[in-house]
């Protein structure tokens, strides 16, 4: 099984449930996990356990799972009315189309605070189990992905600079795309200084995955992608500021600074980092 198999494997055996007479809560908790995605974040985290330390890659699931549940959490709620208003993700109705929108808010938030439940139980030494918990919750919270959401969310309509755009979207997307990175660093120990080097490359990448996002969005259709396209116009999206071929630039630009970054590390993480990129960006 390679790791993104070893993962879903993982997740299908560790859905999350409640005992309650609700009649379809549980039905509706795992149906966006089951649904698919790429794993990208997890898949970041668990190379850098295979690249460093592959006694502990059956820990390094759990703490997937947590980091897969948030990113989860994030979508759902991105994807609610008072948001995005999208009626398709991952190639299936959104869970407020599926369901309504009380269930959709519930299970986003249940999502939430069960990632920190599963890393809290983690077959990990609690000093470790403290770092992971902080990590994840200052780039998926306040300090992170919640900030970058909110700029989303308040300047939608209102044209921002290229620096402020690359604020809102370091905070949105890469703060977690990073955090995974450094989340892996962490399991293995690594030094703050080494770990501290991979979260930087990890922001860099995240700023790749965002433009790729947005170029997706202006140039490929629903089906290819699973979710609503052409969806950017009021948003303040790298398509719309640059211009589509200065968006495929900068991506392309970004991505050989990070493909010489990657040249610090590691061969063998390098080489898996590198296999992302090509697979997803
Ligand atoms: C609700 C606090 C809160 C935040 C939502 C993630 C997010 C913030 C919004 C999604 C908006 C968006 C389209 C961002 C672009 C990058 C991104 C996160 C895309 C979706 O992630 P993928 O492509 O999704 O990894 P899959 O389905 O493959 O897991």
């Amino acid at each position: 099984m390679n790791l993104k198999e070893l993962f879903i494997h993982h997740l299908e055996k560790n859905l999350p449930k409640v005992e309650s007479f609700h009649p379809f809560f549980n039905e509706a908790l795992a149906l966006m996990l089951k649904a698919g995605g790429k794993h990208f974040r997890a898949q970041l985290l668990l190379s850098v356990v295979q690249s460093h330390k592959p006694e502990l890659i059956n820990q390094a699931l759990d703490v997937a799972l947590a980091l897969e549940f948030i990113h989860t959490y994030s979508l759902i709620h991105d994807d609610l009315p008072a948001m995005d208003n999208a009626d398709f993700r991952r190639g299936i109705p959104t869970l407020h189309k599926s369901y309504d929108e009380s269930t959709a808010i519930l299970v986003g938030d249940a999502l939430n605070t069960e990632a920190f439940f599963v890393l809290s139980r983690a077959n990990l030494k609690d000093e470790l189990k403290i770092k992971l918990i902080k990590t994840l919750s200052f780039n998926a919270g306040l300090n992170g992905m919640v900030i970058g959401q909110a700029l989303d969310c308040f300047f939608e309509d209102k044209k921002l600079n290229l620096k402020e755009l690359e604020f809102l979207h370091t905070h949105k997307t890469a703060r977690l795309i990073a955090a995974a990175l450094k989340m892996g660093c962490e399991l293995c120990q690594m030094s703050e200084k080494e770990s501290e080097e991979i979260y930087q490359i990890g922001l860099k990448l995240g700023l790749i995955f965002q433009i790729n996002d947005d170029i997706i969005d202006t140039t490929t259709s629903q089906e290819q992608s699973g979710k609503p396209t052409h969806n950017d116009i009021h948003k303040n999206s790298f398509v719309n500021l640059l211009g589509l071929k200065q968006a495929i630039k900068t991506k392309e630009n970004l991505l050989s600074e990070c493909e010489q970054d990657l040249e610090k590390l590691d061969d063998k993480l390098a080489q898996m980092i590198q296999n992302l990129i090509i697979q997803y960006l």
